[in-house]
């Protein structure tokens, strides 16, 4: 006889402004997971390792300009040539984790004049629905404690303030929000925690698209 397929495994994103824990947090995560014997990887946006990222990076560092248009469809490109990994990882029950996805390339391309929310969310449509997205909140002066901002595209403090104002608009029943403000492993708690109920509630049935 034949093996059931396992349970897929589960979509958790990491949203939130820069500096507010969510490379630590994501890191976290993987090995509290993997250390219950549930298998689950670690990913990020944008990946900086392909050709594409190879590109975003240069836009980042100010080493190349490029239409808004063009960078917005270049940070989408970058999260489907990662298609295909994140639903066969899903498939074989592992998890993943994603620091930072299509909430921040809608979030940070709309905060431009140029550029209107539902424009911004068409190149993303049809990706896979996190199950859960976990935003870390935080007021953006206490992020501004945890490091001056850098010479990279996007790190000034009102450009922040647009980006931060996106992303609660594009909030629905899958986004919880955490408190930041707390110690490292009080976050991590708390981020725990709601995975724990996610893993226990989700259905895990067949992976609905982003924004359809
Ligand atoms: P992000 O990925 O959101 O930019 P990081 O995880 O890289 O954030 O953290 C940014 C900085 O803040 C790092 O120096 C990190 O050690 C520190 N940091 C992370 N979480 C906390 C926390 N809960 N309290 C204080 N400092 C933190
Ligand atoms: P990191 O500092 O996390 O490497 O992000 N960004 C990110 C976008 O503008 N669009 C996107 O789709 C993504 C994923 C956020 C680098 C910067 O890139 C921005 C900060």
């Amino acid at each position: 006889s034949v093996a059931a397929p396992p349970r897929r495994g589960a979509l958790i994103v990491i949203e939130g402004c820069d500096r507010t824990g969510k490379t630590t947090q994501a890191m976290k995560l993987v090995e509290y997971l993997n250390g219950s014997d549930r298998k689950a990887i670690f990913m990020r946006f944008p990946d900086r390792t392909t050709p594409i990222g190879c590109l975003i990076d240069s836009y980042l560092s100010r080493g190349v300009n490029l239409e808004d248009q063009v960078i917005h469809l270049l940070f989408s490109a970058n999260r489907w040539e990662s298609h295909p990994k994140i639903i066969s990882t899903l498939k074989s029950g592992a998890s993943v984790i994603i620091d930072r996805y299509a909430f921040s390339g809608v979030a940070f391309s709309a905060a431009k004049e140029s550029l209107g929310l539902q424009w911004c969310k068409g190149s993303d449509a049809g990706l896979p629905k996190p199950d859960v997205v976990l935003f870390l909140d935080l007021p953006l002066e206490q992020a501004a404690t945890r490091g001056e901002y850098g010479s990279e595209r996007y790190e000034e403090l009102k450009f922040q303030q647009r980006v931060y104002k996106n992303y609660m608009a594009l909030r629905d029943d899958t986004w919880k929000m955490i408190d930041a403000s707390k110690s490292i492993e009080e976050v991590q708690r708390s981020m725990e925690a709601e995975v724990e109920r996610v893993m226990k509630e989700s259905k895990f049935g067949p992976l609905p698209g982003l924004w359809w």
